[in-house]
């Protein structure tokens, strides 16, 4: 069963932007790109929602790779234990995503983690989900690699996004 923050925050716009702020040297830029926009695209299938980057102007969900301490009051932690955090939807860094640069990012493949999936599970973050307890959930906290390709969100995800959207 899925889980919304204590106040359900959320955006109060259909129409949301978002940013790349910077890369990591892991991937192309161009795979970069390509596994954000699917990750976003995994929740505008299920919910009404629409999803604009922009490169030329602050974002509401702001996406960037960051190390160690990065002041947010958040450090990451190097390699491993944390992957990436999200921000809950909300003005200045709230919906924001963070990655740990510390960790191997990829676009598949059982080593490293697959940006995809992690940029889809911090998107429900930055849009108002918190965990889910079911296991074969998006939003489940474990991570489970899945072949981009074939991703399916799953029902327990759906129906998080779509009472709060
Ligand atoms: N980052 C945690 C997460 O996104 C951050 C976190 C810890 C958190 N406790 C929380 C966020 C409570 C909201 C509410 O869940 S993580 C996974 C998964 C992480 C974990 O680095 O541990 C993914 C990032 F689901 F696999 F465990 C991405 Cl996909
Ligand atoms: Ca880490
Ligand atoms: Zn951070
Ligand atoms: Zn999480």
């Amino acid at each position: 069963q899925f889980t919304l923050n204590p106040g359900e925050p959320k955006w109060d716009r259909k129409n949301i932007t978002y940013r790349i702020v910077s890369y990591t040297p892991d991937m192309h830029e161009f795979y970069v790109e390509k596994a954000i926009e699917a990750a976003f695209k995994v929740w505008s299938k299920a919910a009404p929602l629409e999803f604009k980057r922009v490169t030329d102007k602050v974002a509401d969900i702001e996406l960037s790779f960051q190390r160690g301490d990065h002041y947010d009051n958040s450090p990451f932690d190097g390699p491993g234990g944390t992957l990436a955090h999200a921000f809950q939807p909300g003005s200045n860094i709230g919906g924001d995503v963070h990655f740990d640069e510390d960790e191997t990012w990829t676009t598949g493949g059982p080593q490293g983690h697959n940006l995809f999936i992690v940029a889809a599970h911090e998107i429900g973050h930055a849009l108002g989900l918190s965990h889910s307890t079911d296991q074969g959930a998006l939003m489940y906290p474990t991570y489970t690699y899945s072949d981009p390709r074939t991703f399916q969100l799953n029902q327990d995800d759906i129906d998080g996004i779509q009472s709060l959207y």
